[in-house]
C-alpha cells in the first residue's frame, strides 16, 4: 500500500501563479481575509508579481469568476474569500449554497483548485473572530490550502 501527503507548513510557492477573488460584499471582513491570503502566499515565496487578486461584487458571484480563471490555464490555483452573515440576509442559504456548491464545481470542471475561503456565520462578530480573533484567520488557511493542493495534485499520477 502507498501513501503519498505533503508537509502543508513547507510548501515551497516558489514560481506558482496563484489567483485570489475576494467578495466586497461584508467588505471590512473580506479585506482582511485578503490581506491574510497575501501575507501567507508571500511568506511561501509565491511572487507577488504572481498573484492576481480579482474583487467581485459579492460571494455568489464568486464560483464563474473562479471558473473563467482556472479555465485560463494561468493560474495554478485560485482562492475564494468572501464573508457571508445570517443576520444580513434571508438568502443566506441561497448565496453560501450556491458559492460552495460553484466553487467546488469550478475546480472539479478545471482539475484547477480551488479553495472555499467563504465565511458562513450567523453575525459579524463570529466573522471578526475568524480574521485572526478566537477562531484563527481563515484567508491565511485558505492560502495554506492553495499551495498544498497544488504542489499535492502535482506529485499524484
Ligand atoms: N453576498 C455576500 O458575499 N455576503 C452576504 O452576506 C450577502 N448577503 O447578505 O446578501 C451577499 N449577497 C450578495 C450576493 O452575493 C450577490 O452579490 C447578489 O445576490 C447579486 O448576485
Amino acid at each position: 500500500m502507498g501513501r503519498y501527503a505533503v508537509s502543508p507548513e513547507s510548501v515551497d510557492g516558489t514560481g506558482m501563479r496563484i489567483a485570489v477573488v475576494v467578495s466586497r460584499f461584508n467588505e471590512a471582513v473580506t479585506v482582511s481575509l485578503a490581506e491574510g491570503a497575501c501575507r501567507v502566499l508571500e511568506g511561501r515565496g509565491v511572487d507577488p508579481d504572481s498573484i492576481l487578486v480579482v474583487e467581485v461584487p459579492g460571494a455568489f458571484e464568486l464560483p464563474v469568476t473562479a471558473k473563467r480563471l482556472a479555465s485560463s490555464g494561468q493560474v495554478d490555483a485560485v482562492i475564494c474569500l468572501g464573508a457571508v452573515i445570517r443576520g444580513d440576509t434571508p438568502h443566506f442559504d441561497y448565496v453560501a449554497g450556491e458559492a460552495a456548491a460553484g466553487i467546488n464545481r469550478a475546480a472539479l470542471d478545471t482539475g484547477v483548485p480551488c479553495v472555499f475561503g467563504v465565511l458562513t456565520t450567523d453575525t459579524l462578530d463570529q466573522a471578526r473572530d475568524r480574521i485572526g480573533g478566537a477562531a484563527g484567520h481563515k484567508g491565511e488557511e485558505a492560502a495554506a490550502t492553495a499551495l498544498e493542493m497544488v504542489s499535492l495534485l502535482r506529485g499524484l499520477p
